[in-house]
Formats: structure tokens, C-alpha cells, sequence
């Protein structure tokens, strides 16, 4: 009996150790070394329930969303800078310099920054107006709210396929645009740079289970959800 347990603790601890030469299991067995080894980007966690959005975005285009779509987005992003420089890069370093790099970092990259902020540009009870220096900027650039939000609707309207509408901040003041796929003003590859203040991802997979081919209705009840703070405090960063 004794001789039994011996013998099962012994292949036990044999087999650990032989497991351990593998750098899948190594990191899968030790968390610390996961994350300097292969994988220095993780998916953030939603800031409110995946049903706080609701009736404007559904408590399942958010789950699949954030789970699904920005997951593989940090999975692939890992997977493209594995064993390269830029396994060390933070995205703010990635982003500018996209160019010089892979599609699969340009894509990834872009759609793990997007998304985490994207995240945190809406709320649950959100919407409303803008206040403060956000307020007087938009009212500066746009002559009224209501007319930067009709720009910023064109924006996601006109943006053919798959991309995101942007409201930035460049050379002292704020503009509207939009980028294609999972492209940001951050990126050297943006027709317009500068520093995000609000951005709407209009890909369908961000409103088709609940809006369907309507665009418009997702982009109208987005207004209800933007976490205005968010948006004046990049502004007043930006500065
Ligand atoms: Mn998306």
C-alpha cells in the first residue's frame, strides 16, 4: 500500500517535472512567468454588468462583444508580438509606428485599444450633455451640441464596412472622423491623427443581434449611454 502511494506520488512528481519543460505548461502552472514569458496584454473587465446597457445595447451583444470579440483581439495580439521587441511595448508605444508592423499587430493592437476605451466611454445611465471645457470646446469647433452630434452621426453613417466614428483633439482643437477597421487616430496610418475624446465602434457585430442592418437606430442610442465624464477627462488630459 505504502509502495503504491511511493510509486504514484513518484510518477506524479516525475510527470510535473517533465511537464515543466514545456513553456505552455510552465505558464499555464505559474502565473507571473505567463505574463512575462508570452502573454503581456490582458482583456479588462467590463466596468459595469453586460446587462447595464440596457434597452440601448443588449445584455448578449455585450457579452459577445467584450468576451468574444475584444478577447481575441488581445489573444491575437499576444500571439503576433510573441518573441518579437515589442512583447516589451506598451499599445501607446505600438500604435504610432503601425506602419513598420505586421497587419496582425496594426489589427490587433488597434482593436484592444479601441475596445478598452470604448468600454469606459459609456455607462449605464449615461448620455446627456457634455459639461465644463468638453462642453465649451464642442460648442467652439461645431457652433452647437446638436450640430456635433449630427457630424458625429454622419461619421458612423458614411463609414463604409467596418471602422469607428471619432471625435479627437489635434493641434488645439476638436475634430470629427473615422477610421476603417480596427484603425485610431493614434496609428501613423490615420488620415486624421490625434488624440481620442469619444469614439463608436460601428462594425454590425457591435449592434446586429439587436439593431440588425440599422445603423442608425444603434448610433441614435448610443447618446443614451456615453459616459460624458470619461470623454471631458481625456479632453483635459489632452491638453
Ligand atoms: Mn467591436
Amino acid at each position: 500500500m505504502e509502495r503504491r502511494n511511493f510509486l504514484k506520488s513518484s510518477l506524479l512528481l516525475g510527470s510535473l517535472a517533465w511537464f515543466q519543460k514545456f513553456p505552455i505548461v510552465r505558464s499555464i502552472s505559474n502565473q507571473s512567468v505567463r505574463r512575462e514569458i508570452s502573454l503581456p496584454f490582458r482583456l479588462p473587465e467590463l466596468p459595469y454588468a453586460t446587462d447595464a446597457l440596457e434597452p440601448y445595447i443588449d445584455r448578449m451583444t455585450m457579452e459577445i462583444h467584450h468576451d468574444k470579440h475584444h478577447g481575441a483581439y488581445v489573444t491575437n495580439l499576444n500571439r503576433a508580438i510573441e518573441g518579437t521587441g515589442w512583447s516589451t511595448k506598451s499599445l501607446e508605444e505600438i500604435l504610432p509606428t503601425v506602419s513598420t508592423l505586421p497587419a496582425a499587430v496594426r489589427n490587433n493592437a488597434g482593436g484592444h485599444w479601441n475596445h478598452s476605451a470604448f468600454w469606459k466611454w459609456m455607462k449605464p445611465k449615461g448620455g446627456g450633455m457634455p459639461t465644463g471645457e468638453l462642453a465649451n470646446a464642442i460648442n467652439l469647433e461645431f457652433g452647437s451640441f446638436d450640430k456635433f452630434k449630427e457630424r458625429f452621426t454622419d461619421a458612423g453613417m458614411t463609414r463604409f464596412g467596418s471602422g469607428w466614428a471619432w471625435l479627437i483633439y489635434q493641434h488645439g482643437k476638436l475634430m470629427v472622423a473615422s477610421t476603417p477597421n480596427q484603425d485610431n487616430p493614434l496609428m501613423d496610418v490615420a488620415d486624421a491623427k490625434g488624440v481620442p475624446i469619444l469614439g463608436l465602434d460601428v462594425w454590425e457585430h457591435a449592434y446586429y443581434l439587436k439593431y440588425q442592418n440599422r445603423r442608425a437606430e444603434y448610433i441614435a442610442a448610443f447618446w443614451n449611454v456615453i459616459n460624458w465624464e470619461e470623454a471631458g477627462k481625456r479632453l483635459v488630459e489632452a491638453k
